[in-house]
């Protein structure tokens, strides 16, 4: 059996023997954020992805993930090391939820949240992520739109943009949905001095009573440009590995022990590896499919 640097290496060696690109999201464990070559959320990601010359690009995220980038990069091999991690909010709404959803309000723009399906990005006008929702819905025509799947993330744009109307799917993501607004309380008894940053898809009691609502790199930059020195992290505790390797003089606490996305974790060094070296797990879309999807993917990508 190998040791942990030893598949370090040969992580490092067959990523320039294949050339291949590592791709982190900011939930996944240290060890796999520190072997990567691009660490970030979903945004950063996917606009990194578009811009490399790598033959083999490897996601370590969650599913939806690896499909969004294999649709906008079609000729790469995209590799995924762990098939079955996805994301429980992307399979609460599917096609047919939507299509009946769309049916109840006709003739309204459908703004799709990336956590979800290529054949839901597909049946949807526009994407976005928690980075850009609120410019994306701005963009539209018209007073009202309907959000999928995200209810936290929808109700929390409709705050944000009171000319328009949000009409949501009633779909939660299930690290960030089990904060309990008294937990801020608590943390801020605990905590005085500490600035409360927290993700959009916290529920909207919980959102109201933080200092900084913001996507996960939105937080990092927050936490790095200000003043501050104590902050409470209100997102998946992944992101706490850049924010302390970027602020050692900074602290950092979670927000909640519920912050943590199971999926997300699923994915370890030896999966890595063993992806690399037998270029296997590798994602496909269909490609009338990955055509219509990509114009709700593009279209966010310009606004961008
Ligand atoms: O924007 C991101 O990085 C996303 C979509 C994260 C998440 O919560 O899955
Ligand atoms: Fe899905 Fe939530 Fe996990 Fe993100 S943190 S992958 S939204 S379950």
């Amino acid at each position: 059996d190998m040791t942990e640097k030893e598949m370090i290496q040969e992580i490092q060696r067959l990523k320039k023997k294949k050339n291949a690109v590592i791709l982190a999201h900011n939930y996944q464990i240290p060890e796999i954020q520190e072997i990567a070559d691009i660490v970030g959320d979903y945004l950063k990601l996917s606009q990194e992805a578009v811009k490399t010359n790598g033959d083999i690009i490897l996601l370590s995220g969650v599913h939806f993930m690896a499909e969004s980038i294999k649709m906008l990069l079609p000729n790469k091999k995209v590799l995924l090391p762990v098939y079955d991690a996805g994301c429980p909010m992307a399979e609460m709404i599917d096609v047919e939820k939507l299509k009946d959803f769309k049916s109840q309000y006709p003739n309204i723009p459908v703004v799709c949240y990336v956590n979800s399906s290529a054949e839901v990005k597909a049946e949807s006008d526009i994407c976005c992520t928690s980075s850009n929702a609120v410019k994306i819905v701005k963009s539209l025509p018209g007073e009202k739109v309907l959000f999928i799947p995200d209810k936290n993330l929808g109700d929390y744009i409709d705050k944000k943009i009171p000319e328009k109307q949000v009409i949501s799917w009633e779909g939660f993501c299930i690290t960030h949905h089990r904060v309990r607004e008294g937990e801020v309380d608590l943390v801020r008894l605990r905590h005085p001095e500490a600035l409360i940053l927290a993700h959009p898809e916290c529920p909207p009691e919980v959102v109201a009573k933080a200092d900084f609502v913001g996507s996960t790199s939105e937080i990092i930059k927050f936490a790095g440009e200000s003043n501050n020195n104590s902050f409470i992290i209100g997102t998946e505790m992944g992101v706490l590995h850049q924010l302390r390797k970027n602020n050692p003089n900074k602290k950092f606490h979670l927000l909640s022990p519920a912050l943590i996305c199971f999926n997300m974790k699923k994915t370890t060094l030896r999966d890595i590896y063993l992806a690399l070296l037998n270029e296997e797990k590798e994602i496909f879309v269909e490609e009338g499919i990955r055509r219509k999807a990509l114009k709700s993917l593009e279209g966010m990508l310009e606004i961008s």
